[in-house]
């Protein structure tokens, strides 16, 4: 018996040595180590070996099954480092004359656009944060002072769920939570998917983009305001755009704004873009409304901020010249790639 287990020993290691697969190396542990493999079968038998010789042997069989255990770990590691080599070699064959190919896909236009305006807010100091698009209705109405006798829900067609929340209708859902969540000074934008129960047309989905920034300090005012959409639009569109205040209602401004801008594509003259009236209305703001600063526990006595709720469907309808906005979640790849975006 205890030549058995030497030369079961020498086999195993003969074994592993020669095999080059995990299939293997599995067949080698059932055939030594499995129910009815030569190990257990020492094992088994041991009540057939004299008395005396029974615990030497017992003990002797039992450092084999861990001894070739070992053995098989090794060689799996062995076998998954080789494996993970030969990928890598193979990985980093780079044919440089396979022809390029023309069907690459690009990033949407919204996503474009997103990042651009990330980019350019986090140059500011601000920070860019999530939002999530199932929201409860203090956080969409509530919160934003829009109680639930408010006509300016009816502003908002909204799809409610069966448990009483809703699919988020405006970015502004997320005004109260970060307000809680960073208090003062705060400057942040939140760019999300909103949901309306709209009548479809060129530019109305139920389906779109917004991207919501708010910036509460002491002393911010309108001109601050002014400032950062100037400059927001002059580096979306690539040149200074001339914009325009207009009042404009939303019960979580006061005062509440209408930001236009001067129709980057004629300069004001006239043209289809702007449907020749020279201003394109893009961006509704204002000086966030005392009660919703108090709802986000900050004193309005002490802080002031703007807010505004860009659109950012129909500034990326209007960046890439697309007439019509429900080709942007059409996934019609025809369209898309008309657009050439790079
Ligand atoms: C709002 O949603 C306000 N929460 C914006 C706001 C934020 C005002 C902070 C003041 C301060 P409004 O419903 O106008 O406002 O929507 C804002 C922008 O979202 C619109 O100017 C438009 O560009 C875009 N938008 C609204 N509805 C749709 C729609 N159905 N399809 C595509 N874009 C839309």
């Amino acid at each position: 018996m205890e030549d058995k287990i030497k030369s079961l020993k020498e086999q195993a290691i003969k074994k592993l040595e020669e095999i080059k697969n995990a299939q293997d190396v599995e067949n080698i542990r059932v055939e030594y180590l499995g129910k009815k493999g030569e190990v257990v079968e020492i094992l088994k038998n041991l009540k057939n070996v004299e008395k005396e010789k029974r615990k030497e042997i017992g003990e002797k069989a039992n450092v084999l099954r861990e001894e070739i255990e070992k053995l098989i770990e090794t060689k799996k590691e062995e076998i998954k480092e080789k494996e993970y080599e030969d990928k890598i070699k193979n990985a980093e064959k780079i044919d440089i004359t396979v022809p390029v190919d023309e069907n690459l896909g690009s990033l949407h236009p919204i996503t474009i656009v997103q990042r651009e305006l990330e980019d350019i807010f986090t140059s500011m100091g601000f920070t860019v944060e999530d939002g999530n698009e199932v929201e409860t209705e203090y956080n969409n109405f509530e919160a934003v002072n829009v109680p639930h006798y408010h006509p300016a829900r009816d502003m908002q067609d909204t799809f409610w769920l069966e448990n009483g929340e809703l699919l988020k209708t405006q970015t502004s859902a997320a005004q109260n939570k970060i307000m809680k969540k960073y208090g003062t000074p705060l400057k942040a934008i939140f760019p999300g998917r909103c949901f309306r129960n709209e009548a479809l047309d060129a530019s109305h989905e139920n389906t779109f983009f917004q991207m919501e920034g708010m910036m509460i300090d002491e002393n911010v005012s309108i001109a601050n305001l002014i400032y950062f959409m100037k400059k927001l639009l002059s580096e979306v569109f690539k040149k200074e755009v001339e914009v325009r205040l207009r009042p404009g209602y939303f019960p979580f401004v006061e005062p509440g704004f209408e930001l236009d801008i001067k129709c980057p594509y004629c300069n004001g003259v006239g043209c289809k873009v702007c449907k020749n009236g020279s201003w394109i209305e893009l961006c509704p703001c204002g000086m966030i409304h005392p009660n919703v600063l108090r709802m986000g526990g900050i004193d309005p006595e002490k802080y002031s901020g703007f807010a505004f709720g860009l659109g950012l469907s129909r500034l990326a309808m209007m960046k890439y010249n697309i007439n019509d906005l429900r080709v942007l979640n059409s996934c019609d790849l025809r369209a898309l790639k008309q657009m050439k975006i790079k």
